[in-house]
């Protein structure tokens, strides 16, 4: 069990964690201690630190991760992230080159794995520390169960260390040592029709597809005075609203200005985001990114395309009615479900604006630090 991550800087499954704990498990190195070249890959694997700024190789990542990146349990669909998605998400401000770790084929020069970083400043309960987040880890289908994961996983850790970086967070589906939080995702049909019909969701018992339509059937105007789109002039009060809002978390990023704009100024097809200004002052604020899955066995059907809760605040407009327009906004740019995962304040509206449970938790881990865990309305940090 765990024959890799047993040697890692994790908590083990059965450690106690006293609560007043809060503390990396390992020293910080020093730059000298730390190995000056790459791991070693299997022959006829390579290294390639992919330059996502060029077209071509940003099309060679996009293919990967189209093909052979996270499934749901049935293997009915695949996050289908887009390049200018993954631009967005692998280029946030102070994104190194040498964090975007690619694997190729030296007969081929085939793309077969990957691994990214990017930084960020996370708060754990009171200790506030400069890390990365690791994500996009995907190994290609045909090369699974040959222990590459744990070589690109110490490479990132190589080269982010080298930068005196020595802590990570990240998420996943699977159970490793060890969570610090664990959640859930639920779903809110917009085109319910169509869920069904690639079996996202089924007819609920007792219920015909004409009163489905009508359970989940949303006005075509948002209800909010004053609810409008996030723009450039909104960002140092807006800013200053998620940052204040974040603070009664136990896990939480804290954005500067220009990380702020970054993750939240609307982009098509990456990110959209609203905000309710009453009187000149923004009291609350939405945002959700666009995320499609690949539908992978059906005749019609492609594509489902999905918007992801991000950061939302509710100060003055309730959250049943903010997250209602959020939704709106969403139907009528026509994604088919809108997701969200139970942290934060959300269980104040999923089950009201009939959001369904999803299957499966959304693990949160951290790398090199070791506190207690907390319940997913402490977590308020969302990855891509
Ligand atoms: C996973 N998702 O347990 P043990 S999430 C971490 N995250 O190790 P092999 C994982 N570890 O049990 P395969 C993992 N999945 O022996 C598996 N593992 O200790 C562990 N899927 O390696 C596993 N993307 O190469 C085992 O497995 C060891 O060929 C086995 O490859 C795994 O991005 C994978 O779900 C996930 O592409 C690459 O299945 C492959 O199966 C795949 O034999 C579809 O690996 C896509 C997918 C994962 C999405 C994500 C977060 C990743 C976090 C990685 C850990 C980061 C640590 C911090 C580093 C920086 C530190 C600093 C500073
Ligand atoms: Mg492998």
């Amino acid at each position: 069990e765990f024959l890799f991550w047993n040697t890692q800087p994790v908590p083990k499954i059965t450690e106690d964690i006293g609560e007043d704990v809060n503390e990396a498990i390992e020293a910080e190195k020093d730059i000298s201690e730390i190995k000056q070249e790459p791991y070693n890959l299997p022959d006829g694997f390579f290294w390639d630190t992919l330059d996502l700024q060029n077209p071509e190789v940003l099309q060679d990542l996009y293919h990967l991760l189209n093909e052979n990146y996270v499934e749901d349990d049935d293997n009915m669909f695949r996050f289908d992230y887009s390049q200018e998605f993954l631009s967005w998400a692998l280029m946030p401000p102070g994104w190194k080159h040498p964090w975007h770790v690619g694997v190729r084929i030296s007969k081929s020069n085939r793309l077969v794995g990957f691994i990214s970083a990017v930084p960020a400043k996370i708060r754990i309960y009171n200790h506030q520390q400069e890390m990365v987040e690791i994500n996009f880890l995907c190994v290609h289908k045909k090369l699974r169960s040959k222990r590459l994961a744990p070589v690109l996983i110490k490479e990132i850790t190589r080269r982010v260390n080298l930068t005196g970086i020595f802590q990570a967070v990240y998420t996943a589906g699977v159970l490793l040592p060890r969570p610090m939080a664990s959640c859930r995702y639920w779903h809110r049909s917009l085109n319910p029709r169509k869920l069904i019909e690639v079996k996202f969701s089924h007819l609920g018992k007792n219920m015909t597809m004409q009163r489905t339509l009508k359970l989940y059937r949303l006005p075509s105007d948002t209800a909010t005075r004053g609810f409008r789109r996030l723009k450039l002039q909104d960002v140092d009060s807006c800013h200053r609203l998620l940052a204040n809002y974040l603070k009664r978390f136990d896990l939480a990023p804290v954005f500067s200005r220009e990380q702020f704009v970054h993750w939240f100024l609307p982009q098509d097809k990456i990110i959209d985001s609203y905000v309710v200004e009453t009187g000149g002052k923004v009291t609350d604020f939405v945002s959700y990114y666009t995320l499609p899955s690949t539908v992978m066995h059906h005749p019609t059907y492609k594509t489902l395309k999905a918007a992801y809760s991000f950061y939302n605040v509710s100060s003055s407009t309730p959250w049943k009615v903010l997250m209602k327009d959020a939704l709106i906004t969403a139907k009528n740019a026509d994604y088919d479900v809108f997701n969200a995962l139970d942290l934060m304040e959300n269980s104040k509206f999923l089950e009201e604006l009939k959001f369904g449970q999803g299957d499966g938790n959304l693990q949160y881990y951290l790398y090199n630090w070791r506190c207690p865990k907390m319940s997913p309305e402490k977590v308020g940090l969302v990855l891509q």
